[in-house]
């Protein structure tokens, strides 16, 4: 039985990291017969020898620039031709030297993994005292134009995801040689990607913890950590609603699954953005970036959307000599990689062909206008999806100055009103329960290694419950267009001493919208109410992500916060709807809404039901670039940055 949930659970494993870095399905008979491939220990300043998986074109008739990607997934899968982190057919096709890395620690590398390594500015490019990702990169670049050969001198680097981060921790401090980067899903920053959402714990995660939790013991091609990862496995649970809240408070995840992995005690140990977090924010550090980045995100990519929407927004911030473009499409995470026919998100079809578009007409050209000097860089500043008129935009800078912001009110009876105050005078109340908590999603999830679906769920039976306070518009007149960053500012109260805010915009469909003629599922579309953005706010940081501070029960607080950007047309006879609550389980933590110093560490009966009231001058920006006050160590732009 265990030999079988074992082969299961690498499957399961291996299913989600190539769903997550795969490109479109390669071709790997063409590989073989026109790539030699070689295994290489690159020597880093320090000593350590990082495996690199080389292929090199068979046709040496010509030099090639070097494409790289480094990684925590086991670069030493490539040396069978046949794994799933490749470039896209078309990159192989073009002819480029491929090189995989295991980064420090992590498969047949040398030295110590550490989540999101800590950037030691001033590394390069030569400071033999200290080692990061940054450093790692410039000395693996230096080795590989200097060692293989037929390469022409010019580096690119891309990845997707963790790979994603990686490579923008490359473009730290760069080696001349690197000439476009293409940081893709990268991760920016944990407090605020994957593992947490400004600062509140995706317990959804719970899985995760077992790839990035335990060192290895020597040089491996195979994971070690496999038999932490069944733990939560031996028994699947096909609904994990109900298998957390049985669970109980996130302690006892130390005590069931977690008391060995360092990176769960990490994450215990450090509840605010103190730091142990702010050294691992990349941001900060990207600066006077000098070649060609193109950042690519995912509009409902459940696991790195703050990253690539800050990375880009960063370079744009303090590097004018690089050349800066964002795509940012109908998909989820990774999923520009991987070729579908039909590009659909959970119930939503986006259109045909969508990944072989960015593919075929945008990343390669990236890549052989900054490499090979074919073809221009003609891209725009900005490559955007529309997801709701399911369109391609360009734009010259992202958030875009010509589409209108709008303010949304709130109003009794559910009104939402656009641009005119409602009601300031209104109360709206709900209770919110930890025993009874609103399911991040309208369908039964099993235990997932990351959630993806919820992003663009049907919204229907959270905005029948009572604890989900929910505003719509009358139906639109004409298509709005609401196009940037989004700040929710509530003003609330409460009757316990925390809370979280969870605030959703969701594009409501008209009753009578056709259902889709193929639709196994029989989704109903009249009345969809398609979920845009969602984001949850842990209340306690409202004034400082580094200092939590309790609410006083009874007295009106500001809660200010981001939803990440959006690019979406509510159509004509559309509505514009907004949800607040408390909960959204378990793809979040209960906040036992009792303030604790450390939510890791409550216990049951902390857990209290609270009522809260939202009053009418609360409002939600949409739109255009949006200032005002942020809660500290929120900083996407260079002047706000915290000093290191
Ligand atoms: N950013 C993704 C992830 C990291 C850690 C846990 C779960 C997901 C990724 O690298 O795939």
């Amino acid at each position: 039985m265990k030999a079988m949930s074992n082969r299961i659970l690498s499957l399961l494993l291996l299913l989600f990291i190539v769903t997550t870095a795969c490109a479109q399905e390669i071709d790997t008979l063409s590989l073989k017969k026109n790539y030699d491939l070689k295994e290489y220990r690159i020597p880093m300043r320090d000593g350590a020898e990082l495996f690199t998986a080389i292929y090199t074109p068979k046709d040496t008739s010509k030099d090639y620039p070097i494409l790289l990607n480094r990684t925590c997934y086991n670069a030493s899968k490539y040396s069978d031709y046949n794994y799933g982190g490749y470039p896209s057919q078309y990159l192989v096709e073009d002819g480029y030297i491929l090189a995989f890395q295991d980064v420090r620690g992590r498969y047949m590398s040398d030295g110590t993994f550490d989540n999101m390594r800590p950037n030691i500015p001033g590394n390069n490019p030569k400071n033999k005292k200290d080692i990061d990702e940054s450093s790692d990169t410039y000395d693996t670049i230096e080795w590989m134009v200097k060692n293989i050969k037929g390469n022409n001198g010019k580096v690119g680097m891309y990845g997707i995801s963790y790979p994603g981060h990686y490579t923008a921790a490359g473009m730290i401090e760069a080696h001349p040689a690197l000439k476009a980067s293409s940081p893709q899903a990268p991760i920016a920053d944990f407090f605020f990607d994957d593992f947490h959402h400004q600062g509140a714990f995706l317990q959804s995660y719970t899985a995760a913890f077992a790839v990035f939790g335990y060192q290895k013991e020597s040089l491996t091609r195979e994971p070690w950590y496999t038999d932490k990862l069944m733990r939560l496995y031996e028994k699947p649970a096909a609904d994990a609603y109900d298998f957390f809240l049985k669970m109980g408070p996130i302690k006892n995840t130390t005590e069931k699954y977690h008391g060995d992995n360092f990176f769960w005690q990490q994450i215990v140990d450090h509840p605010n953005y103190d730091e142990f977090w702010q050294k691992r924010n990349i941001l900060p550090h990207l600066k006077d970036v000098d070649h060609a980045v193109m950042t690519v995100g995912g509009w409902f990519d459940a696991e790195d959307l703050y990253g690539p929407l800050n990375i880009y927004k960063t370079v744009e911030a303090t590097s004018p000599k690089a050349k800066n473009t964002i795509v940012m499409g109908p998909w989820d995470h990774g999923g520009w990689a991987k070729e579908t026919g039909k590009t659909t998100h959970n119930h939503i079809y986006f259109g045909d062909s969508i990944s072989s578009f960015y593919m075929k007409k945008i990343e390669r050209k990236f890549f052989a206008s900054h490499l090979k000097n074919e073809g221009n860089d003609d891209l725009p500043e900005a490559y955007m999806f529309d997801t709701g008129s399911k369109k391609w935009e360009t734009f010259t800078e992202w958030p875009p100055k010509e589409i209108e912001p709008i303010t949304l009110h709130f109003g009794e009876n559910g009104i939402l009103s656009i641009n005119e105050p409602a009601d300031d005078k209104a109360v709206f109340e709900y209770t919110s329960d930890p025993k009874k908590p609103v399911p991040y999603t309208s369908q039964i999830e099993g235990l997932t290694f990351t959630p993806r679906r919820y992003m663009s769920d049907d919204q229907r039976e959270a905005s029948r419950r009572p604890d989900v306070l929910t505003f719509e518009t009358n139906p639109l007149t004409e298509p709005r267009v609401l196009a940037g960053e989004i700040m929710a500012k509530l003003k609330v109260a409460m009757s316990g001493t925390d809370a979280d805010f969870i605030v959703k915009l969701i594009d409501v469909y008209p009753p009578d919208h056709k259902n889709y003629e193929h639709n196994p599922s029989n989704i109903i579309m009249g009345g969809y109410q398609q979920l845009v953005r969602a984001e949850v706010f842990r209340g306690r940081f409202r004034n400082s992500f580094e200092k939590p501070e309790p609410f006083v029960p009874g007295e009106p607080s500001d809660v200010n916060f981001r939803l990440q950007d959006i690019l979406h047309t509510f159509k004509k006879g559309h509505r514009v709807m907004i949800q607040i609550h408390s909960t959204w389980f378990p793809y979040i933590d209960r906040n036992p809404q009792k303030y604790v110093d450390n939510i890791y560490e409550a216990d049951e009966e902390d857990f209290v039901t609270s009522t809260i009231k939202v009053y009418g001058s609360s409002t939600v920006e949409v739109g255009g670039t949006q200032d005002g006050f942020l809660p500290s160590a929120f900083r996407i732009r260079p002047e706000e940055f915290i000093k290191d």
